[in-house]
Formats: C-alpha cells, structure tokens, sequence
C-alpha cells in the first residue's frame, strides 16, 4: 500500500465491510462517499451498546436507563459544537439531515422574514436541497429566486453576488462549501464578508465540506450552518442545524409536539430552551449517540490529515483520469480548489452503463444527476460518472478504477 499521513491499513481494519467481496469474488472498492461514507466498528458498536444496555427515552423520565441515555445523547452535542467550533452547545440543533435543516430555516426563519419582492440568492452548482426550500418559500411569498452562475472552471461567479447584493432586497444568501458534482471549495468567508456588509443573512450547506475539512464556524462567521452525520462516519438519520443564538430565538418552532414545550395549555403554548424547541418528539436517539463516535474516530485522525489524504489521492486520480483518452473532468483542476469528488464522462456511454460496467469490478460509483439537476443543465449533460474518495480509500483504488474504465472503454470500442 503506498504512503499515506493516514494509517490506511489500521484504518481499513476498521471497517468491516470493506473485507466484503461483491459480484462473488470481487474485493469492494467503494467511492461513492459523497453520497453517505461507510461505518467504522466503533460507530457500529455504539449503536448496539445503546440499544442492548440502555435503550430509553431521553429528557423525560428519571431512572437510571433515561439519565445515562440522556447524558450520552447530549455529550454528541457538546462534541458536535466543538467539532465545529460553535459558541454555544444550544445553537446545535439535532434534524434527520441537511435536507431538513434547510427547510427548517426556509419555514421557520424563511416565513417569517422574507416578505413580496425580496430575493434569496442561491448557486447553480446547489444540491436540490439547498434549491427547492426555497422554490416553495418564494412562491408563496411572491419574492424571488437568483442564482450565481458557475464559469467554465466550475467555480461561483461572485461579480454577480456584488450585482444581486446592490438592488439591496436580498435576504438571504445560500451555498454549499463545497460542490457535490464539481468537488468545488467555494470562497465562503469572502462571500459572508459581502453578504454581512449589507446585512444579509447567509446559510452555509456544510454536507460536503465538513466531513473533509477543518470547519470552524466562529472564524466563518456565516449565520446558518447544516450538515449530515452520514457523510462523516456516523449514521444516517442524524443531522445538524447550527444556527446564531438570537435567531433560533427569534424564530417559530418548525415542529410542534413533546419535548419542544414549556407548558401547554387549552389553546396556548408557550416553548422549551434551546435547542430543545426545534427537537420536538422523541429524535433519533441511537444513532446521535453514534455519531459521537463517528466525531471520535475524525478527531482522532484529525482534520488536517484527513484533507491531506484526500488532497492526495485525488491530485493522483485527477492525473490518472486525465490520461484517458475521451474522457471529460468537471470541475477545478487545482486540488488547492476542490474537494475528493471527481465528476467525469467518458466519450458518450452513459453513466448509467459506465458505473454498472465497472461495478462488475466491484467499484461503486455514483451516476446520474446527483441531485443537482440545475448544475447539470448548466454543464449542458443530463448525468455524470463520479468517484468520490474518504480516508480509507488507497491509490491502489484508484487504480483499480482506471483499470476498469478502460476495460469499459474496450467493450464500447472507444
Ligand atoms: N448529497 C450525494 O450523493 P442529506 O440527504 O439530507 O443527508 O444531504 C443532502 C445534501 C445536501 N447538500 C449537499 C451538498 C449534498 O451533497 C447532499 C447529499 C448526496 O451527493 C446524496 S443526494
């Protein structure tokens, strides 16, 4: 196995199902981490000591099952707001994942603060969902959606931000940190430096960025912030909203129900403390408390290695994929601007084929439109093929990869 600041093999070792063989007698080699990363032993045992040795509900009864679930589900907040850098643990709120903590800022935040004629800027490389929340908040309120466009080189055009910034009715301003098709870093503190000089408020989508990178959101100063347990080791199902104090204040519950109320009564309710107000019914105990360990495990490599590794890897496939003839990389070149994702086609298979071709390899990939099926009309494809690396991956994968890329280019006589 060649270097690595990571101990791949110790890694490896760790994650059980990449000793799992596919298609009979294939080892796996799994690079579709984009779309959810695979789960070390101990995310996997955390979850079964839960349910096999305190499984209860939690801030609600006071033996000693409810106390110990109960300490275990908030110490995941406490390495959560770390993990982040965030102020305050009551700003981290527990969703099911990105995709809801984004909606919960379009209903919550959105509706009470966006009125007619004012307009949210998105981009044209967003996820759908960092799009259609906000498709849903400015039909009904008669405001408007902009987006900022994507160059050649698949990064944001911000001169159009300054251009949207200027007709002083833009809210909110949203973006991903990074990119899921094109592994695009986006300039986000500049970008939030703008937006707060006219007092706009900005929404980071941190699902691809935060598993692969140091984020610290007190140095990002952004005003929302969401991202996904399953993209980071942990389990699915589990996701977080961080949010500044004052507005989680300032905004409606999303859901009404037990746990986010102070009392209730015939017709008036008044709300739980934060976080605890936008947690309403019993949340996803098991798998929060999996998540921790998810935490753990990242902290444990460290951060800066885990980009370091991925940096690697990825100069080495970019290199590697670019010697195929035929084939189309999206996306920056420079691994200094992107991410481990690598978005290509290879002369004109479908992805489709592509990904069920090599998959007889047993390499999993992701094709299709990854959910950004705007960023797809602007690269002019209806799919692309994508490999997307975490730190188990090895270039011995990568190789693998190429190998059968190009058996698949054969059988298409390309
Ligand atoms: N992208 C992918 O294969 P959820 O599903 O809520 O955990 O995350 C949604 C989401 C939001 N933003 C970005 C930038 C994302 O990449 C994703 C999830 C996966 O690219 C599954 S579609």
């Amino acid at each position: 196995m060649q270097a690595s600041v990571i101990n791949i093999e110790s890694v490896r070792n760790d994650f059980p199902i990449l000793k799992r063989k596919v298609h009979k007698d294939k080892l796996l080699v799994y690079l579709d981490n984009a779309a959810t990363t695979q789960k070390p032993i101990q995310v996997i045992e955390a979850i079964s000591n839960y349910y096999l040795n305190y499984n209860s509900n939690i801030h609600r009864a006071v033996h000693e099952l409810a106390e110990e679930a109960t300490a275990a589900y908030e110490t995941t907040r406490d390495k959560v707001a770390k993990f982040i850098n965030a102020k305050n643990r009551e700003e981290i709120v527990f969703v099911r994942g990105t995709t809801e903590a984004i909606n919960l800022v379009a209903y919550a935040w959105g509706r009470q603060n966006v009125q007619k004629d004012d307009i949210i800027v998105t981009t044209e490389y967003e996820h759908h969902s960092n799009i259609v929340p906000w498709q849903l908040l400015v039909k009904e309120k008669g405001a408007k959606l902009e987006y900022i466009g994507v160059d050649d080189n698949g990064e944001l055009i911000l001169d159009q931000l300054d251009t949207y910034l200027a007709t002083g009715k833009v809210k909110l301003v949203t973006f991903s940190q990074m990119s899921n098709v094109l592994g695009t870093i986006t300039k986000s503190e500049e970008i939030i430096k703008k937006c707060h000089k006219y007092n706009v408020r900005v929404l980071v989508d941190g699902a691809q960025s935060v598993p692969h990178m140091k984020v610290d959101l007190q140095k990002l100063d952004c005003d929302f912030f969401a991202f996904s347990a399953h993209k980071m080791l942990g389990p699915t199902g589990v996701g977080i909203l961080w949010a500044r104090k004052e507005l989680l204040q300032e905004m409606v519950p999303f859901n009404g129900g037990g746990d986010m109320i102070r009392e209730v009564h015939k017709y008036e309710t008044t709300w739980n403390d934060l976080p605890y107000k936008f947690e309403a019914g019993t949340p996803n105990i098991a798998d929060v408390i999996g998540f921790a360990a998810a935490i753990d495990y990242l902290e444990k490599i460290g951060m800066d290695k885990v980009r370091e590794h991925e940096v690697d890897i990825t100069k080495y496939a970019l290199e590697k994929l670019s010697q195929i003839k035929g084939i189309k990389i999206y996306g920056p070149m420079n691994t200094e601007k992107r991410g481990g994702v690598i978005s290509f086609n290879l002369g004109d298979i479908h992805p489709h084929d592509l990904a069920t071709i090599i998959d007889e390899d047993g390499v999993a990939i992701r094709s299709g439109h990854h959910c950004a099926q705007v960023l797809m009309e602007r690269l002019d494809v209806s799919a692309t093929s994508r490999a997307s690396f975490y730190i188990y991956n090895t270039k011995e994968e990568v190789d693998v990869l190429i190998k059968s890329l190009n058996r698949a280019k054969e059988l298409f006589k390309l």
